[in-house]
């Protein structure tokens, strides 16, 4: 054995032992064990922000916010009148692909019902 660390089953890290002493049990025993812990970080965040145009109706923005981003309808009315007045306005913070994917869908949408909704995806 290398050292005094070494990885074991179930995110096990052997913290002492006698590992380098040739009369020691072979099967781990009178080894202290701690759960190991891994190295996790939080994901960058993404807001997808949705933008205003002259021509999309008001009802399909809406839908649009029921629909690709879990709005209520009060909520989604607020959000759609946001945009409406301030240029736009945040309608979702995701990971990357899920932003991603979420403004790809909804740009896609809007083009198939000839409206010209743009959403962008900015860091959060
Ligand atoms: N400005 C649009 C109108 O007056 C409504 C609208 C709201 C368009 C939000 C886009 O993201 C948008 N019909």
């Amino acid at each position: 054995m290398h050292g005094k660390h070494m990885m074991m089953q179930c995110n096990e890290v052997v913290v002492s032992g006698q590992g380098t002493d040739p009369s020691s049990p072979p099967d781990g025993a009178g080894l202290a064990l701690e759960q190991a812990r891994p190295q996790l970080r939080q994901p960058t965040l993404y807001k997808v922000v949705m933008l205003n145009d002259d021509y999309t109706p008001m009802d399909f923005v809406v839908e649009v916010l029921e629909s690709y981003f879990g709005k209520n309808r009060e909520q989604a009315v607020r959000i759609m009148l946001a945009v409406h007045v301030e240029g736009s306005a945040v309608c979702g913070i995701f990971t990357r692909d899920v932003a991603e994917t979420k403004a790809e869908q909804v740009i896609q949408y809007a083009r198939e019902c000839q409206h010209p909704l743009l959403c962008r995806v900015e860091l959060a």
